[in-house]
């Protein structure tokens, strides 16, 4: 009887797995959307300190749209934003006879000198899309001495809130778009990559600074196991 008792729990045991595979296609998946930076001074549209290519307002209209498309289709929303203290590293202007997009040697990191841009407070660094449907948006670079392009931690190590938040939400797939390709949306990708998340990358809902250092991140992002898709596909992001 006893031998019979412990039998049938086996069997229960086997039917309960059969009937929920796990690691399979049926593995419970939830998916989030990071939008990566796209504030007044990295778009043409707003005459931003940083303007990068092909940021007009059509182009935040269609990252607008996509991500309504995406929170309709149930994925959890977030973004970035840059948010420098007026005294900050990355900027040229604090780095006496330095010009911008000059390179400095910072500490043993390469630094890229840029013009001011998303000085916290400022009308242009606010976030475009709709500021409603996110979750959060995860602020960065706030750190005097050290610049941040990716969403998840500074340059040096400090970490934002971003991995926690999507841990609590259980997100185990993040969709990643915006400005720039060569810049935040390649670190925050390529950091969503290494903290063990699948990672998709829409190559047109993002904008690159220049055009030899966007194919170059599309290419190491993808090289890393990133899914990149030309336009958002509801179904193919499920499939990635
Ligand atoms: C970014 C340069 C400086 C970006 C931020 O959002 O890609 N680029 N700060
Ligand atoms: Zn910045």
């Amino acid at each position: 009887m006893k031998a019979l008792m412990a039998l049938m729990a086996v069997m229960a045991v086997g039917m309960y797995l059969v009937a929920f595979p796990t690691g399979s296609a049926f593995a419970e998946e939830k998916i989030g959307v990071i939008v990566v930076d796209v504030q007044g001074d990295f778009t043409q549209w707003k005459k931003g300190s940083l303007a990068v290519p092909g940021t007009d307002k059509a182009f935040v209209d269609k990252v607008q749209k996509a991500t309504d498309d995406l929170n309709k289709a149930g994925f959890v929303l977030f973004a970035t934003q840059d948010w420098h203290p007026g005294n900050h590293v990355s900027f040229f202007t604090n780095h006496p006879g330095k010009k911008p997009f000059e390179m400095l040697a910072i500490e043993g990191r390469n630094q890229i000198l840029w013009p001011p841009h998303c000085v916290q407070g400022t009308e242009n660094a606010k976030v475009l899309v709709d500021n409603n449907p996110f979750l959060a948006i995860v602020k960065k670079g706030q750190d005097t001495k050290y610049d941040s392009y990716s969403g998840f931690q500074d340059d040096g190590g400090q970490k934002t809130e971003m991995d926690k938040i999507l841990k609590r939400n259980k997100i185990n797939k993040v969709v990643v778009y915006g400005i720039a390709t060569d810049y935040c949306v390649k670190a925050t990708a390529i950091d969503a990559k290494n903290a063990g998340y699948n990672v998709v990358v829409i190559e047109g809902l993002s904008k690159g600074v220049a055009p030899d250092t966007t194919q170059k991140a599309l290419d190491e992002m993808k090289s890393k196991g990133i899914t990149v898709l030309e336009e958002v596909d509801v179904e193919k992001i499920k499939g990635s």
